[in-house]
């Protein structure tokens, strides 16, 4: 059997923490490299003065990671710089706030060729791999110009934008002509990968000899949808945990004779924080009656701190919190509760468990797992309700979901009210058949999905030899 080779820009070994601490996707990943006895390669998330290229291979719990360190200035303009203020707002609709800077461009692709060079004495002819997120879109190019032939399939964690958004990014051609050196690239969803085809077939003069491949630059590429899902047998065990139910029972005395409406997101303009909290603040508006019954509380570390963007919209969210605080709490009771904090995944667990409400309205996300984890912790016999923006990857495969449009403060306030009132019938029956999907769609499916399609490519790499 073929080795599998996994690289992405961060990489999270198991550690000696424990599961509970990793995140699921790293989690899936590491058991993947279990069972095809392979290797993880990505950036150590520390720097040094100068690229050196050295590796720190190590092996933990049958996982072998090789990581390599950065410069300063790769981190600034490959990192913080394209990856981040660049290609992620383009890719979640946010043109306002990209970035088009030459040398931002310059330190990518220089990124991406020292990852190459760095990586390529690790791969032997028959390995499989797999690349990970829009970090490292042309790392397939610069693994082909160092002359390796092996099968290297792509996945996009994000989406991807419409055809007339993508176009105001400056080389666009080129980025998309470096996704023609993968012999497989994977979207969460046909939409995105339908957005792609339609730039493809428009812009780049492609066509589409099946339904599944496209032919452009010379080169056919085969693509799909590989909707991404949590681990859930490793999250119905963490449930059973006893710091799981240990913050169950905490969250659930803590909020008596109230429903608990839970948020949690890392802190990013794309997860539609200030959209969702005005939302909340319109249904304390409209309704009176309910004010005391509910308590939201909102989970939201903060990210990529070195970004302005990042900053900015923190302290709106800050200011927006204390406004809803002091516009509507009392001596005894206070309606929202807003944590930057991070937890422990089990933690997170327990409290998903006690929610009557999980509230998931990003303005664009390429999947989002909360609305998966939130559905997988619910009591079968008393489940609460999950409210999805439509524009969540998740929501295709979740119509079960309270759908709703996350820039409307209306209907968010209408779906609180109409979850909060919901009677225990209509729960479980949407809850049943979100939960089968995500039991049945996991983490495991996606991996092998993809990891099988990319096996059944053909053997490639005719057209570019010399
Ligand atoms: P993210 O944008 O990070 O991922 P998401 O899919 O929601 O978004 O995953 C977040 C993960 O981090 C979840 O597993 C969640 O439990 C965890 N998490 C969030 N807040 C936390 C906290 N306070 N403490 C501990 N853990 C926390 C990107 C894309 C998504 C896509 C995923 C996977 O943006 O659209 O679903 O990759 O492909």
């Amino acid at each position: 059997m073929s080795r599998l080779i996994v690289v992405s820009n961060r990489v999270s070994p198991p550690n000696a923490a424990g599961e509970e601490t990793v995140g699921g996707l790293a989690m899936a990943l590491a058991s993947a490299l279990r069972e095809y006895s392979g290797l993880w390669f990505g950036w150590s998330g520390k720097t040094t003065p100068q690229f050196t290229g050295a590796l720190d291979i190590q092996t933990v719990e049958g996982v072998t990671t090789a990581l390599v360190d950065l410069e300063e200035a790769d981190l600034d303009e490959y990192y913080n710089g394209y990856a981040n203020k660049t290609l992620w707002p383009l890719f979640h609709y946010r043109i306002d706030l990209t970035a088009y800077d030459r040398i931002y461009g310059e330190g990518y692709s220089r990124v991406n060729r020292r990852f190459a060079e760095t990586l390529a004495p690790l791969v032997k002819p028959d390995d499989l791999i797999w690349v990970h997120d829009y970090h490292l879109i042309p790392l397939a190019r610069e693994l082909r110009a160092l002359g390796l032939k092996n099968r290297i399939g792509f996945f996009l964690h994000i989406p991807w934008p419409a055809h007339q958004v993508f176009t105001t990014l400056p080389g666009h051609k080129r980025l998309v002509e470096a996704m023609f050196e993968y012999d497989l690239v994977g979207f969460q969803t046909e939409e995105y990968a339908q957005a792609f085809e339609d730039y493809v077939l428009s812009e780049a003069g492609g066509q589409q000899p099946a339904t599944d491949r496209l032919h452009a630059f010379g080169r056919t590429l085969r693509v799909g949808a590989f909707p991404i899902g949590i681990d859930a047998p490793k999250f119905a065990q963490m449930l059973r945990s006893p710091r799981a139910r240990r913050m169950r029972d905490l969250m659930t005395a803590a909020t008596v004779f109230r429903y608990l409406v839970v948020g949690v997101d890392r802190l990013d303009y794309s997860k539609g924080l200030e959209e969702r909290f005005i939302g909340y603040e319109r249904f304390l508006a409209d309704n009176p009656h309910l004010r005391r019954e509910v308590l939201m509380l909102q989970i939201a570390p903060v990210s990529r701190e070195k970004v302005e963007a990042y900053q900015e919209i923190r302290q709106r969210l800050d200011a927006l919190s204390g406004r809803i605080n002091g516009e509507y709490a009392d001596v005894d009771w206070n309606p929202f509760r807003y944590v930057n904090k991070n937890y422990r995944r089990d933690e997170l667990a327990g409290i998903y468990a006690a929610a009557r409400v999980g509230l998931v309205t990003p303005l664009r996300d390429g999947m989002n797992l909360v609305a998966k984890e939130f559905v997988a912790a619910q009591n079968p016999e008393d489940p609460g309700v999950l409210i999805l923006s439509r524009f969540a990857g998740a929501a295709r495969q979740m119509g079960e979901a309270l759908l709703v449009n996350p820039n409307s403060p209306e209907e968010i306030a209408e779906a609180l009210k109409r979850a909060i009132g919901m009677d225990k019938p209509e729960r479980i029956r949407r809850w049943r058949a979100l939960f089968n999907k995500v039991e049945r769609e996991d983490v495991t499916a996606w991996r092998d999905a993809f990891v099988g399609a990319l096996a059944g490519t053909g053997a490639r790499r005719t057209a570019l030899a010399g």
